[in-house]
């Protein structure tokens, strides 16, 4: 057990925090949200569950992840790609709940992105260790439109990166609640997050649960 005191210290306050001229830090935006989000994340597991997917390069992802909208984000020996199917079913991925599409939609507005429309929610799950190194998000076509994070359970230290892979990227604390949107310039900075640490939150155990929202097409 190593809950240490800055983790324990969730903050519960709402501010806004701005890393960039278009990318905030949304403190605790979702808490409000939690009681209907989790009974409709735990519908749509049961319908699609997490699963570890494969890099075209053959190696499985440590972090494990499901997908829920019109349309969801799978890879394979052939490359990534947004389907309307799960291929681990075979059927379309569970619709987005009405309110993970509510709460997209109004902290985008909150970091000034109005009507923006998400078809994809990809949910990912960190155990401890598990991280995810720097990327960029390339697979969507439009790059005007923002994304939309949304972070549960045990908190992370977020990479805020530059334009190119060697930029020194900044460190970012994301706690239980916090919402990240970022758009327009910043949308395809490279990001990334360190390994999660061994921690127990009280609503989500020993995981943290990432949504983001993208539009797609
Ligand atoms: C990108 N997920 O699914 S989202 C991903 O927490 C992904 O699971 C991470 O990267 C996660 O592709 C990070 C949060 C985020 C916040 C700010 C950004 C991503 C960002 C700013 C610029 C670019
Ligand atoms: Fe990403």
């Amino acid at each position: 057990m190593t809950l240490d005191l800055f983790d324990a210290l969730e903050p519960t306050e709402q501010r806004q925090e701005q890393l960039a001229s278009g990318a905030f830090v949304l403190r605790a935006f979702a808490l409000p949200c939690v009681p209907q989000l989790l009974p409709a994340l735990a519908l749509i597991v049961h319908a699609s569950p997490f699963r570890h997917l494969v890099t075209p390069g053959g190696f499985r992802m440590s972090v494990a992840m499901t997908c829920c909208g019109a349309l969801g984000w799978t890879s394979d020996r052939r490359g990534y790609r947004y389907s309307a199917i799960d291929p681990d079913n075979g059927r379309h991925w569970p619709p987005m709940p009405p309110s993970f599409l509510q709460l997209a939609q109004s902290a985008a507005a909150k970091a000034g992105y109005d009507n923006f429309m998400p078809e994809a929610c990809l949910i990912n799950r960190y155990a401890p260790g598990t991280r995810l190194t720097l990327h960029q998000d390339k697979d969507e076509l439009d790059y005007e439109a923002p994304i939309v994070s949304v972070s549960l359970g045990v908190p992370a230290m977020f990479l805020f990166g530059g334009h190119e892979r060697s930029d020194k990227a900044a460190r970012v604390p994301l706690f239980h609640g916090d919402v990240v949107v970022w758009g327009g310039p910043d949308r395809l900075r490279f990001h990334g997050i360190l390994p999660l640490k061994e921690a127990e939150h009280p609503l989500l155990g020993r995981q943290r649960i990432n949504l983001t929202f993208r539009k797609v097409a």
